[in-house]
């Protein structure tokens, strides 16, 4: 029940261009904390190399219950081994931070098929994220969509414009803008756009790609990768009320960023 109303505080469904849109309302943008998974850890990645990593904890629940005090109301979780190996590697580690806090979840990296999808849905995850099989599996993707409207999220991975896959080993040569429109019939709940080269290095987010995608997109978006200043979230917000989050890791591990002062400087409620 609660869920369903923290979706519909979140979406108004309005009428344009003859198409149903899912707009965010309200200028209601989420920072949204990143929890990366590696090898059973919280780490953070460089530009998703799986070779530059940094531990910041092995108690994986101790931090998401972090982010849950400081005030997040929704969770990015990775398993980063899951992208990589094409099915769940960090399943102990989600059940036990699903456990331990209260607020929304929301889970990507190795969801390939719908037993997956069903599996982390039915144990309370809020929403899930699909990257590499919304482009190799499109007959997967639209049933996972209809099963479970607007609780699957695009993973839109982009390096140099191209969408990346199976946890950014290869590239294809598929746009992601391109990707993103073919989609568009699609009952999504948001598109997850992540500037590869911009993960991880503290160096602002690529706002250029982003309001592209702004542009593009009939579904709400959330902006991810170098998100690290109070400057950085306004100008995200800037692009407009379809903007619904931003998803923040190493900045916020790193102290660059402090969560209290990023929610105040974007006025989320
Ligand atoms: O950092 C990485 N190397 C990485 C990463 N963060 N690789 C994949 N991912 C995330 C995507 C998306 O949320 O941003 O994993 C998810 C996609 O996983 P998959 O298995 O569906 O492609």
């Amino acid at each position: 029940m609660e869920r369903r109303n923290w979706r519909r505080r979140f979406h108004t469904v309005v009428q344009q261009a003859g198409k149903n849109e899912r707009i965010a309302t309200g200028g209601v943008m989420r920072v949204i904390p990143a929890i990366d998974l590696k090898d059973g850890r919280c780490v953070r990645l460089r530009q998703g190399d799986m070779a530059a990593e940094t531990v910041y904890s092995e108690d994986v629940p101790s931090v998401a219950r972090r982010w849950q005090q400081q005030g997040a109301d929704l969770i990015h979780v990775v398993d980063l081994n899951g992208a990589v190996d094409g099915e769940p590697k960090n399943l102990p580690q989600i059940e036990a931070v699903m456990k331990t806090v209260s607020v929304k979840v929301q889970v990507g990296g190795g969801i390939r098929t719908i037993e997956t999808v069903r599996r982390y849905l039915h144990a309370g995850v809020a929403r899930v994220v699909l990257g590499t099989a919304a482009l190799t599996d499109r007959k997967f993707l639209a049933q996972a969509c209809q099963e479970f409207p607007r609780r699957i999220l695009l993973g839109l991975d982009a390096r140099d414009g191209k969408v990346a896959v199976k946890g950014w080993t290869a590239v294809s040569e598929t746009k992601a803008i391109e990707l993103l429109k073919e989609l568009a019939g699609l009952e999504l709940g948001a598109v997850i756009y992540t500037d590869i080269a911009r993960d991880g290095m503290l160096n602002g987010p690529n706002l250029t790609a982003l309001g592209e995608v702004v542009a593009c997109s009939l579904i709400p978006v959330i902006a991810s990768g170098g998100i690290t200043r109070v400057e950085d979230l306004q100008a995200v917000q800037a692009l407009g009320p379809r903007v619904e989050g931003a998803i923040v890791g190493k900045a916020l591990y790193d102290g660059k960023l402090d969560y209290a002062a990023a929610v105040a400087a974007i006025g989320q409620r």
